[in-house]
């Protein structure tokens, strides 16, 4: 069968699908039943200081082109998946922990105590888009640059950075810079399209409680942005800098794309929610399909190789 493992920073996954943080990752029993199923990692959803309960809901609406959502940080406190660790180590698998903060001070106070509890590699979320009232970190290049500068020194695994979605290449560039100076072993994007809004007409209601309706967009309708920041990362880095591509892969031929866009894993969020874990062993059979019919043996012989007209 055609080989579906990649490699990012120099730890091998056995699939190149795993869970975007967020989705189904919350509780000890949901990491576990990861661990257990057939996806390539674990990752965890994104930790804070203190455990929190979230926003108000409903806080998650499917619809068919995609999601919304304002869950607000539901998760059990940085302590918790730190001890967590050590045990979703023994699944053959890497276990990488999603660190956020609610303040730039939380994410080196979060950092260095995930660190010790040696998850295979972390992601720095620099891009939740529902905290009422705060900004995302990722579209602020200063603020970025000062919460980077403070956690690096204190990382000693694999660290990546969780993005949102850029729309200007101008945006591209300008973090480019900021990645470039620190030594980032990966990047992950794109998080939820932020503050979108979606109206049920029937009931002429919002569809979600917090902030007024307002919440992130994923699943099948932001794939062509989630596309667009893959490539252009990737070719602002020219390849040096592995991406886990991260945005509207529904079926195997939206994880080619991503690949062929310069991803050299997929997470999915919305389709996971919506199916359940039996996806990844899906997903995992049409992308080999997919690759099978085209003749690549592995996703490095398609990498980052889409054609330009
Ligand atoms: O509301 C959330 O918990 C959330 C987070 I931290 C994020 O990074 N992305 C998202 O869509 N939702």
């Amino acid at each position: 069968m055609t080989d579906l493992s990649t490699t990012i920073a120099g730890v091998r996954f056995p699939s190149c699908f795993m869970n975007a943080a967020g989705a189904l990752c919350v509780t000890r029993d949901e990491l576990v039943a990861l661990g257990e199923s057939g996806a390539g990692a674990i990752v965890t959803k994104s930790m804070t200081v203190e455990p929190r309960q979230g926003n108000p809901e409903p806080r998650y609406y499917g619809f068919p082109g995609g999601s919304i959502n304002s869950m607000g940080l539901p998760n059990l406190g940085y302590q918790a998946y730190a001890e967590l660790i050590p045990d979703l180590k023994r699944y053959g698998k890497p276990v990488i922990a999603s660190v956020a903060g609610l303040c730039e001070d939380d994410f080196p106070t979060i950092a260095a105590i995930i660190n010790a509890a040696q998850p295979d590699l972390i992601e720095v979320n620099l891009s939740c888009p529902n905290i009422p009232g705060k900004p995302q970190i990722g579209y602020d290049p200063d603020a970025s640059e000062r919460v980077i500068k403070r956690v690096r020194s204190l990382i000693t695994v694999p660290m990546g950075l969780k993005l949102p979605p850029y729309f200007d290449p101008a945006h591209h560039e300008v973090m480019g810079k900021v990645i470039g100076r620190h030594g980032i072993d990966f990047l992950n994007m794109i998080n939820s399209v932020g503050n979108g809004l979606v109206v049920d007409p029937e009931r002429e209601a919002v569809v979600i409680k917090p902030k007024g309706g307002f919440g992130g967009l994923g699943g099948r309708i932001i794939k062509p942005v989630a596309l667009a920041n893959v490539r252009a990362f990737y070719k602002v880095f020219q390849g040096r800098i592995p991406i886990i591509g991260t945005g509207g892969v529904v079926d195997g031929v939206d994880a080619f794309e991503h690949v062929l866009c310069g991803a050299s894993a997929v997470q999915i969020g919305t389709v996971l929610v919506e199916e359940g874990l039996g996806a990844f062993d899906r997903l995992k059979n049409e992308l080999a399909t997919v690759l099978a019919r085209k003749g690549y043996r592995s996703l490095a012989d398609c990498l980052g190789t889409v054609k330009e007209l």
